[in-house]
């Protein structure tokens, strides 16, 4: 501990005093909520400024368009070991931290797992003690705040950057040219404080010139005005030209700032940048920052008089790619036209690899440029980079056998997996404290930084004590659950009931329909006078692309659903539906600990990874899941008794496609049970409280293409959810299966898969 830390702590309820004379002329005690956390913030800013940066040898820099860092304030003062410390001095005053906490805007600078990811890996580089910044930039508004309008969501600016932030303006600074403007950069920095340790810097640029004054209506802004409008949103509307272009400028913007940082820290280091692979690496996270492998030797052969072979040697060697999707969609090719536009000075370098791709390999599949003029973003990283890794193990070996396997054949060795992680300080520590402390009064601490030391737990599986304040810690987290959920959408839940959560990004792949057309039949059940044998609560959140047709047409029906089911009296005491508005990593944190099911329900080979389904295993929910992502390894750890899975398996599922055999059709004629949920979409029922295009629009999509397969899976489902929910009363089995779960959770701290990266890809020391 640094001397000058050492003093601020030791004085602290003195500089909180202080602060609240200096900055507002009042004691502790009258300061608003809002003052109070200033305060706060100022506190563990000072705090943060006085604790030892990280450094050494060699670094990595994470390059991410999306951090989804969440409220900083608890996360820090955990990290810093004063949680405790501060919870007890604001008590003195008659102040309650959590009630502090909810005074901090959250940052918006992510959409979902990818974001929410980096975030985590920020935490567990600084925890693990090794140097590592992450570089992003610094959106205005994010991802937008979602409001929902006679049942449809509506997108509205997300302004959460207040005058006084985590952000700390550096006097950092550059040029960024492209080929119809040049725009000046500024770098701001958050500190991440790792865990009873260093600090390392999350760095997110700006452009000097936004404007944020440019929106207008929702999150309408002119698309052209790169100079104004470079910052202000994250992935913003995608479905016109000007959109895609703004991407591009974007992450042209993103990758430029990063490799001057980068280029100006190895200098600043006296590094000779032909040996700059033995002191940086860089991880690119998914193919957005992609332009940072040309960027980077544009610049060292313009400026820095390497050779073509020399700088695509080096740079080779310094870049290491993650692949975070296998929808085609998802994975990024640029038309050629478009970089000629943005960035015309990249675009000698793109041919210039590409070319030298041609020359070696004649399979049009591994090429750069394809014959339509579009730049395959991934294929940049997998020739230039020397490391591809998946982020589940079955999502890798997916990529190596179909997707990618015409590169695993050229390249076996660049292909690696590394099974993604969630950060136990902010997903267990921070948002279920009761259940921290009871773990730690039953195994210590020891797993604070040892997570496999969870498995202890496991000699509380007959404990019937132990067992009853597990089940009593879920129930308060139900009721607290309740209550916000009660304030804040206005719904009433019964916490006797089973919370049944899905929350992440809506996507179709991702299968909240399935999780719809099942609440539609259990309606109709009960309806029909079968009475479920414990009642039931369903409860969604999800943002949807603006720009995202059936998407929205989803959310739609299950705001419909919700209309129907909580106004029903025959209905309503055996279920309640409820589907919050703008789910966020706040509410996530509420959300998790008050769950009894986790819904991962994705079409099995589609969704790569996930890593909800891991926060909430560690908080004592069981899965109901397919075969995909990382359901598979929490498969595997707590054995076919912990976890319920259906469905039909991704060698299967990828047969289907292959063999164009799927027919949706056949599945709606020859099933009365599907017919009947899927008839219920367009019901008298339902088009009396939604909308008859988006309702049409969805039944069509599902009786016609059904593109990720819900009906097929759906009988399946079903059978599997009913069972789930009789296994609910058998309460010393449930009990046990959620102690399971949480002992066997260890394996997904992120501190192990940084230390996987760590060991395989990045040899930091
Ligand atoms: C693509 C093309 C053009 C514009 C935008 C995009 C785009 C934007 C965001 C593509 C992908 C994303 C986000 C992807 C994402 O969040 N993936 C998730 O990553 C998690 C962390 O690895 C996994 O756990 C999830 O399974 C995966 O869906």
């Amino acid at each position: 501990m640094t001397l000058e830390r050492e003093i601020i702590e030791t004085k602290m309820e003195d500089q909180i005093k202080k602060l609240a004379q200096d900055n507002y002329g009042k004691t502790v005690e009258d300061l608003t909520d809002k003052e109070l956390y200033y305060i706060l913030l100022q506190l563990t800013k000072a705090l943060m400024g006085a604790t030892e940066p990280i450094s050494g040898d060699k670094k990595v820099y994470y390059i991410s368009a999306e951090f989804l860092i969440g409220k900083l304030l608890s996360n820090n003062l955990i990290n810093l070991g004063i949680y405790d410390k501060v919870e007890k001095i604001l008590k003195d005053h008659g102040k309650e931290l959590s009630v502090i906490e909810e005074a901090e805007p959250e940052p918006s600078l992510g959409n979902g797992g990818l974001g929410r990811l980096a975030a985590c890996f920020l935490d567990s580089i600084a925890t693990l003690g090794l140097p590592g910044d992450g570089i992003g930039l610094n959106y205005h508004f994010g991802l937008f705040k979602q409001e929902f309008k006679n049942r449809k969501q509506t997108a509205q600016k997300n302004d959460w950057i207040e005058k006084q932030s985590w952000l700390t303006k550096t006097d950092v600074s550059f040029e960024v040219p492209f080929g119809d403007l040049t725009v000046k950069s500024r770098l701001y920095d958050i500190d991440v404080v790792g865990y009873k340790n260093g600090v390392n810097k999350l760095r997110l640029f700006d452009v000097e010139t936004v404007d944020e004054s440019i929106v207008k209506k929702g999150i309408d802004f002119d698309k052209e005005d790169i100079a104004k409008n470079l910052t202000l949103f994250l992935y913003p509307d995608d479905s016109d030209e000007a959109g895609n272009l703004l991407r591009i400028y974007q992450q042209y913007f993103m990758v430029s700032n990063g490799a001057q940082l980068i280029l100006k820290e190895l200098k600043d280091n006296k590094v000779d940048l032909r040996r700059m692979n033995e002191h940086a690496v860089i991880q690119i996270n998914d193919t957005h920052p992609t332009m940072v492998i040309p960027e980077l030797i544009r610049i060292l052969v313009e400026d820095k008089a390497f050779t073509m072979d020399e700088a695509i040697d080096v740079v080779s060697k310094t870049c290491a790619y993650t692949n975070h999707t296998i929808l085609a969609e998802a994975l990024e090719k640029w038309p050629l036209e478009y970089l000629e536009k943005v960035v015309p000075q990249l675009i000698p370098y793109i041919k210039e690899l590409d070319k030298r791709v041609a020359k070696k390999y004649k399979d049009p599949k591994v090429q750069i440029i394809d014959k339509d003029d579009r730049v395959h973003m991934a294929h940049i990283d997998i020739h230039y980079g020397f490391s591809v890794n998946g982020v589940a193990a079955i999502h890798t070996e997916i990529l190596k056998d179909t997707e990618l396997h015409h590169f695993y054949e050229i390249y076996p060795e660049k292909f690696n997996n590394k099974t993604n992680g969630i950060t136990f300080r902010r997903w267990l520590l921070s948002c279920n404290r009761p259940l921290a402390g009871l773990i730690t009064d039953a195994i210590g601490d020891g797993f604070k930084k040892d997570a496999k030391e969870l498995e202890k737990l496991l000699a509380k599986e007959n404990d019937p004590v132990f067992l009853n304040k597990l089940e009593a810690i879920k129930k308060q987290k139900k009721e607290e659950l309740a209550a916000y959920i009660k304030e804040n959408e206005g719904v009433s839940l019964n916490t006797d009931s089973i919370f049944d959560i899905q929350i992440k990004r809506l996507h179709e792949y991702k299968r909240q329909q399935m999780n719809a057309l099942y609440i539609i039949h259990k309606y109709l059940e009960i309806k029909g006078g079968k009475k479920p044998s414990t009642p039931l609560t369903f409860i969604f959140g999800a943002k949807a692309a603006p720009a995202y047709v059936i998407a929205q047409d989803i959310i739609h029906l299950i705001l419909c659903l919700q209309e129907i089911i909580n106004n029903d009296a025959d209905v309503n005491q055996y279920m309640k539906l409820v589907m919050v508005e703008n789910y966020n990593v706040s509410y996530a944190e509420r959300l998790i600990p008050a769950c009894d099911v986790s819904e991962q329900i994705s079409l099995a080979s589609k969704e790569a990874s996930g890593t909800g389904n891991m926060k909430f295993m560690l908080n004592g929910a069981v899965t109901l899941g397919t075969s995909d992502g990382a359901n598979v390894e929490i498969h595997e750890l707590v054995g076919d008794d912990n976890i319920y899975i259906f469905g039909e398996k991704s060698e299967q599922v990828i047969k289907h496609y292959d063999k164009a055999d799927y027919v949706s059709k056949k599945y709606y004629d020859n099933d009365p049970m599907v017919k009947e949920a899927v008839d219920f979409i367009i019901s008298d029922e339902v088009m009396a409280v939604g909308d008859k295009e988006n309702l049409e629009r969805l039944y069509k999509e599902l009786l016609n293409k059904d593109w990720f397969m819900t009906l097929l899976d759906f009988r399946d489902y079903v059978v599997t959810k009913d069972h789930m929910f009789e296994d609910y009363l058998d309460r010393e089995k449930w009990k046990k299966m959620m102690l399971v779960n949480i002992a066997k959770a260890g394996f997904f701290s992120s501190d192990r898969t940084i230390e996987d990266y760590n060991r395989d890809i990045w040899h930091l020391k």
